[in-house]
């Protein structure tokens, strides 16, 4: 049964939604309180789609958080374990934020856009909250708000060339995880050659609705020899590559080294944020638990929530997302395995959710 979602200005539509709605979005998800869509064709038409041509996708919930003032880079640091001390002006770092206990409380984009100027390209948790508490306890001087930036990204291997049209030659230049700002209309256009899809291409953050509209009608109209469509990010696709989903596959219940980001955390004794001793212990301790692969005699697979696992009639862990893959011929999952447990490549009958299925662990990213 098709359940719909009652909308609501709570639950909020985004600057695309009307045109995602002409062109049949099937699907969709909630995500830092705004819908997304979740599949087009169905997630099999639609990932296959992905991996041949482009797409462009409504991904206006990744919010940014924007710190502004005196005492933001110190906001910035203070949240989140990644060294960004020497932050660039012109890259993306993915850094985890984390609490006091080292915990993680998102997986966010981080930019320094400007002097004293900082955006926090969020997921799926409410870190503008986090960020508001931790600058009134501290007396920060820093100004947080959630501008009207609303993300369009450009994805697939016809992405470049859809984005030259569009942006001219230029465009090809930009480097992974670099962003510049360059002209649409006549108005500047912060792009980043990024997005939540192992497939390359752009994203685009949109500040004015109007230009963001006109430019989605731009990118599906000079695309249709590409086969552009509109897209969203894919489960199948996400899941195959390794691109892990906080909220899914982490949790606040869970540290950094526990989800594999061992490069994303910075023990440099220069920085401080907090949660740091915490995951020093750890670090020298060693993680009891931590995120890996499991591949899964199974046609088909739909989590809802988390399933145990057991081995021998012991419990294990717990798979936390997973998927049919056409092109692995076989389910895939993420779980969080105790590590005194992990054993890659044996095949062994593991009962998860109380159903025998034959499993081989993996690390991530899945490879064939
Ligand atoms: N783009 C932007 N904002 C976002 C996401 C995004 N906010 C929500 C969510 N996605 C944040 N999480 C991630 C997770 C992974 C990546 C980006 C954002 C990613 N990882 C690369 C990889 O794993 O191959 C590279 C990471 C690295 O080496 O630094 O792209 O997608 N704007």
């Amino acid at each position: 049964m098709n359940h719909l979602i009652a909308k609501s200005a709570r639950l909020r539509s985004t600057p695309y939604t009307k045109r995602i709605e002409k062109y049949g979005v099937q699907s969709y998800t909630v995500y830092n309180h705004m819908i997304l869509p979740a599949s087009f064709k169905g997630i099999e038409e639609d990932c296959l789609h992905l991996k041949n041509n482009v797409q462009v996708w409504d991904v206006s919930v990744e919010r940014q958080v924007q710190f502004k003032g005196p005492d933001a880079a110190k906001l910035t640091q203070l949240i989140t374990c990644r060294d960004l001390s020497n932050a660039k002006d012109y890259l993306c770092y993915y850094a985890p934020i984390i609490d006091e206990k080292g915990k993680i409380l998102n997986d966010p984009l981080i930019m320094k856009v400007g002097d004293d100027t900082w955006w926090l390209s969020i997921a799926d948790s409410d870190i503008l909250l986090y960020a508001k508490g931790i600058t009134i306890g501290m007396n920060l001087d820093v100004e947080i708000s959630e501008p009207n930036v609303n993300i369009l990204a450009v994805q697939g291997p016809k992405s470049f060339d859809l984005m030259e049209r569009v942006f001219g030659e230029e465009i090809k230049k930009l480097k992974f995880f670099n962003f510049k700002r360059y002209e649409f209309q006549g108005h500047k256009l912060l792009i980043a050659r990024s997005g939540w899809s192992k497939q390359g291409g752009f994203e685009i953050y949109v500040d004015d609705d109007e230009v963001g509209l006109n430019l989605y009608d731009s990118l599906i109209n000079n695309g249709e020899d590409l086969n552009v469509r509109p897209g969203c990010p894919n489960l199948i696709e996400r899941i195959e590559g390794g691109l892990l989903s906080f909220g899914n596959d982490m949790t606040m219940e869970d540290t950094p080294l526990e989800c594999s980001l061992n490069p994303f955390v910075s023990f440099n004794p220069d920085i401080n944020y907090l949660g740091k001793s915490i995951l020093e212990k750890q670090n020298r301790e060693g993680v009891q638990r931590s995120l890996i692969g499991l591949k899964l005699k199974l046609d088909n697979l739909t989590i809802t929530k988390y399933l145990p696992i057991q081995l021998d009639g012991q419990f294990i862990g717990e798979l936390r997302s997973g998927c049919f893959s056409p092109d692995f011929g076989c389910c895939l999952g993420i779980a969080m395995i105790q590590t005194k447990f992990q054993n890659f490549n044996e095949v062994k009958t593991l009962l998860i959710d109380n159903l025998e299925v034959q499993s081989q662990m993996t690390s991530l990213p899945f490879s064939k």
